[in-house]
């Protein structure tokens, strides 16, 4: 009899010392889910400044694809010269945009290609075109239309009609 005691309580004592106990099995569970709300919390964290990436991506891409647009063409009409500040008479379209003031306050949706082509895959976005003369001694101080030889170019890229990102640059009529 007391043989089978000893034995009933080895057992008793074996089974304890190799099963997990309840506040084992709840630490690990603890642990685990931790793990799996900061792996969850990482995933999303990177998905998002994944998606940023890609915007500004786009975005710099569409500022290029206006800078390369405007680029040669004068920042004075060829025919009329400072006489209009914008589009001049005749010009409908953006093909017909021949000077830089004639891009002034245009907004184009959606974007255009450095050819003038709609971008229609990108069509979320929008390039909107800002003209102004600077004075020639300080290039952040915006004067009268046609006022200087010096102009800056403001493009703003907007995704959904949010402002992305902007960006600008001087353009000489000398
Ligand atoms: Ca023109
Ligand atoms: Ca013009």
């Amino acid at each position: 009899m007391l043989a089978n005691n000893k034995l009933t309580n080895r057992r008793t004592n074996g089974y304890c010392a190799n099963a997990f106990t309840i506040i084992e099995v709840i630490v690990a569970t603890i642990v685990i889910a931790l793990a799996i709300v900061a792996l969850i919390g990482g995933n999303r964290a990177f998905s998002q400044t994944n998606g940023e990436a890609l915007k500004m991506s786009n975005a710099e891409f569409l500022i290029g694809q206006v800078r390369e647009m405007t680029l040669t063409i004068p920042v004075l009409d060829p025919e009329t010269d400072d006489d209009v500040f914008g589009v001049e008479s005749g010009e409908s379209t953006v093909a017909d945009y021949d000077d830089l003031d004639d891009f002034d306050a245009e907004t184009f949706s959606p974007p255009l290609d450095i050819y003038r082509n709609a971008i229609t895959d990108m069509s979320a976005y929008s390039q909107r075109i800002i003209v102004q003369n600077v004075n020639a001694n300080d290039f952040s101080s915006i004067i009268a239309d046609h006022g200087s030889d010096f102009v800056r170019v403001t493009v703003e890229i907007l995704l959904n009609g949010n402002v992305v990102t902007s960006e600008n640059w001087i353009r000489a009529g000398l």
